[in-house]
C-alpha cells in the first residue's frame, strides 16, 4: 500500500548526500497581486538580477529573521534561490541526482536551471525529484523556489490567511479566523539536500515487527525498487541482526519475513533500562551490474490496544507527557540540531514518557532522536481546526488522505511513533464529520495496520460522531482556564464526570491530549490569580487526583498543553503568544515544570 518512498537521504557505498542548507537569496513579491514573479519569470534567471534580494538562511522561517514587519506578516509568494555545483562524476548518465526538500510551508514550486521540477502541497512533509537530466557540467546550477503561505478552507490547516485585490484593504491583508492557535510561520523549514543513487534504486523500505509467543520476532519487510530497465532481473539481499534473506525482485517489490529468535527489542525509556535500541536493516539490490545499498534504522517493537490499555511489547504504557509545537525564537518553525537536542533533554529532565506532535508532522530529525532516546511519539496530521462545514468538503478530504499517505510513508519505520492522530479539535459533531472521519480512519488503517488511530477531541461525548472509528480516545479540556475564570479548583468534577461518560459510550482507552493554563514567567501571586505561575500550577494539579482515580483502569495518559510557550497570531487573549508552556519560549522552567517533573518521576517509578 505504501507509495513511492521518502527514505531519508543517507550516504552508503552507492549513495552520496550533499547539503544545500545555508544562505540563499530571498525576495518577497510585493506586487498588488503577488504575481510579478510569475509574470517576469523570476525562475528563469538569478533572483538577484530580478530586483532587490536579501540574504535568508535555510532552513528557517523567514518571518523573524529581519526587522521588517512586512516580511514578518507577509502572505503570498516568497522566492528563494541559490547556486550549487555537482561533480562531473554525478553526470555520467548512470546516476540519479535527487533534489529533496524536508519540508516548506505551504505550497511550493521548484525550478532547476529555469525548468520546473516539482510542486508540493502542504507544509510539513518531504518532496523530491530526480534532476540529473537538467544539470550542467563545469558550471554552477541554480535552484529556485517559490513558496506560498496562503491558507484557505481546503488547506490543512484550513484558515483564511490570504492576500487579495480588494482595495479596501491594504497589503498584506490577512486574518486569522481562530481555527488554529499558532503563528503561520513560512519559508523553507527543513533541510534541502541533493543525493545520488544508481539508476536502479531502492525507493522505499518498510519493516513491521510482530512478537511471537515463543519470544521470537517476525519482521516483515517490503522493499520497493525503482528504475529497473526492460527485462533486466533485479536481485536483492537484506539483513538484520545477523539474519539474512535474498531473492528476486518481482513487480518492483522484494518481500519477506525475517525470524529473529532472540530479538533485542526497542523500549520506551520509561519501561526499560536499555531503551531505544535501534538496529540497522541493510538492503542491497543489484541489476544490470549496478548495486544500490541503503541502511534503514529500525527498532523492533509491537504496539497493541485493548479495551483498557495501550501495550508496547505487551507491557502497559502510560503516556505521561506533553503536547508540543515546532516553535523557536528567531528560527520560527525552522529546525536546528542544537534546539532539537535541547528539547529532547528538557523532555527527559521533566521525566516525560511521550509527546504528541501537535498540530502537524515534525521534522524527521526529531523523530530520529526520539527513536534513539526511547521517547514515545503520537504523530499528528496537520488537520487542525476542521470547523466549518466547508472544511469537510471532498477536496479537503482528498488532500487529507494524501497527507496521511505522505506522513505514513515518511514515518512508518520510526519505532518511537506508536499512534496516528488524524486531527485536532475538528467539529466532529457535524453530520458531515461522520463520513469524513470514517474515510480518513479506514484509509489510515489500510496504509498502516500496525498502529492505532486517534484524534484530539474537544466535542461532547453525546454529540461527537468520529470516535466510533478510533482505537483510543483523546480529549482536550480547559475546565479551569477558558471556563470558570480564576477558579483553578473547578476542573476535577467535570473531568471525572466526562471520563465516566466517554467510557460508558465507548469501551476504549481514554487519555487527555491537552489541559493547562497560561502563566507569564515571573508573574507571582498568592492566593493565585490567572497568568501567574502559581495559578498555572494549581490549575494543572487540580486534574491529577482524577487522572489517578482512573489510571489503574482505562485512563492511559495525560499530556499537558504545552511543553513551552509559543508564538501565535496577535490577539487580545494572547500575550506575545500562547503562555501555557511549562517552559518559556527560551526553554527555562516555570514553577509548574518542577511539579510535573516530580509527578512524572513517581508515575514512572510506580509503573
Ligand atoms: C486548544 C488547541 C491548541 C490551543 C489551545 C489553547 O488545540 O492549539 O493552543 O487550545 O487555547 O484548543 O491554548
Amino acid at each position: 500500500n505504501y507509495c513511492e518512498g521518502l527514505l531519508y537521504p543517507k550516504d552508503s557505498s552507492s549513495r552520496l548526500v550533499k547539503d544545500l542548507d545555508g544562505i540563499w537569496h530571498f525576495r518577497i513579491d510585493r506586487s498588488e497581486l503577488r504575481d510579478e514573479g510569475f509574470k517576469e519569470k523570476w525562475y528563469s534567471q538569478a533572483l538577484q538580477s530580478t530586483g532587490k534580494t536579501i540574504l535568508m538562511p535555510v532552513p528557517a522561517s523567514f518571518n523573524d529573521i529581519t526587522q521588517d514587519p512586512s516580511i514578518r506578516d507577509y502572505v503570498g509568494w516568497a522566492w528563494y534561490d541559490r547556486n550549487f555545483w555537482v561533480p562531473d562524476s554525478w553526470l555520467d548518465g548512470k546516476t540519479r541526482v535527487v533534489l529533496r526538500f524536508g519540508g516548506a510551508h505551504y505550497y511550493t514550486i521548484v525550478w532547476v536551471n529555469g525548468n520546473e521540477v516539482m510542486t508540493h502541497d502542504g507544509g510539513h512533509l518531504p518532496f523530491e525529484a530526480d534532476i540529473a537530466g537538467l544539470l550542467d557540467k563545469g558550471q554552477p546550477n541554480r535552484v529556485t523556489v517559490a513558496v506560498n503561505n496562503t491558507l484557505d478552507a481546503h488547506t490543512l490547516p484550513p484558515a483564511a490567511i490570504t492576500f487579495h485585490d480588494n482595495p479596501r484593504y491594504s497589503y498584506p491583508y490577512y486574518s486569522y479566523d481562530g481555527q488554529f492557535d499558532f503563528f503561520n510561520y513560512a519559508g523553507i523549514h527543513r533541510s534541502v539536500k541533493l543525493y545520488t543513487t544508481p539508476k536502479a534504486y531502492i525507493s522505499d523500505i518498510s519493516v513491521v515487527t510482530e512478537l511471537e509467543e515463543d519470544g521470537s520476532a517476525s519482521v516483515a519487510y517490503t522493499v520497493m525498487v525503482g528504475g529497473v530497465e526492460g527485462n533486466n532481473e533485479a536481485t536483492y539481499e537484506v539483513s538484520l541482526s545477523g539474519v539474512k534473506d535474498s531473492g528476486t525482485v518481482t513487480d518492483g517489490l522484494a518481500k519477506g519475513t525475517l525470524k529473529i529468535t532472540d530479538p533485542t527489542l526497542w523500549w520506551p525509556w520509561t519501561l526499560s533500562s536499555t531503551p531505544g535500541a535501534m538496529q540497522s536493516f541493510q538492503v542491497q539490490i543489484t541489476t544490470g551490474g549496478l548495486t544500490d545499498v541503503y541502511r534503514q534504522s529500525v527498532g523492533l517493537r509491537e504496539v497493541k490496544v485493548t479495551e483498557d490499555q495501550f501495550l508496547i511489547n505487551g507491557k502497559p504504557f502510560y503516556f505521561h507527557g506533553v503536547s508540543k509545537h515546532e516553535d523557536w525564537d528567531i528560527l520560527g518553525k525552522g529546525i536546528n540540531d542544537a534546539l532539537l537536542m535541547k528539547d529532547i533533554n528538557l523532555l527527559k529532565w521533566m521525566n516525560v514518557a511521550a509527546f504528541r506532535t501537535s498540530h502537524y508532522p515534525y521534522a524527521e530529525e526529531m523523530l530520529d532522536l526520539c527513536d534513539k532516546e526511547g521517547i514515545v511519539v503520537i504523530g499528528e496530521s496537520p488537520a487542525v481546526g476542521l470547523q466549518l462545514e466547508d472544511n469537510f468538503a471532498n477536496v479537503t478530504l482528498h488532500h487529507h488522505l494524501e497527507v496521511m499517505r505522505e506522513m505514513i510513508t515518511r514515518d512508518k519505520n520510526h519505532p518511537s511513533v506508536v499512534m496516528w492522530s488524524i486531527a485536532n479539535e475538528p467539529h466532529s459533531d457535524l453530520p458531515v464529520a461522520e463520513n469524513y472521519f470514517k474515510t480518513v480512519a479506514f484509509t489510515t488503517r489500510d496504509l498502516d495496520p500496525s498502529r492505532p488511530i486517534t484524534f484530539a477531541c474537544n466535542q461532547a461525548y453525546y454529540s461527537d460522531k468520529a470516535n466510533q472509528f478510533m482505537d483510543v480516545i483523546m480529549l482536550n479540556r480547559y475546565f479551569n482556564w477558558y471556563d470558570n475564570n480564576g477558579r483553578a479548583d473547578t476542573a476535577a468534577d467535570p473531568m471525572r464526570y466526562e471520563l465516566q461518560q466517554w467510557r460508558e459510550v465507548h469501551k476504549k482507552p481514554i487519555m487527555i491530549s491537552e489541559y493547562g493554563a497560561g502563566a507569564i514567567a515571573g508573574f507571582h501571586k498568592d492566593p493565585p490569580v490567572m497568568w501567574t505561575e502559581e495559578f498555572q500550577l494549581s490549575a494543572i494539579m487540580d486534574y491529577w487526583p482524577v487522572f489517578d482515580e482512573f489510571r489503574k483502569t482505562f485512563f492511559i495518559g495525560e499530556l499537558i498543553w504545552n511543553f513551552a510557550d509559543f508564538q501565535t497570531a496577535q490577539a487580545a487573549g494572547r500575550v506575545d503568544g500562547n503562555r501555557k508552556g511549562l517552559l518559556t519560549r527560551e526553554r527555562q522552567p516555570k514553577l509548574a515544570a518542577h511539579a510535573v517533573k516530580q509527578r512524572y518521576l513517581s508515575l514512572w517509578q510506580g509503573n
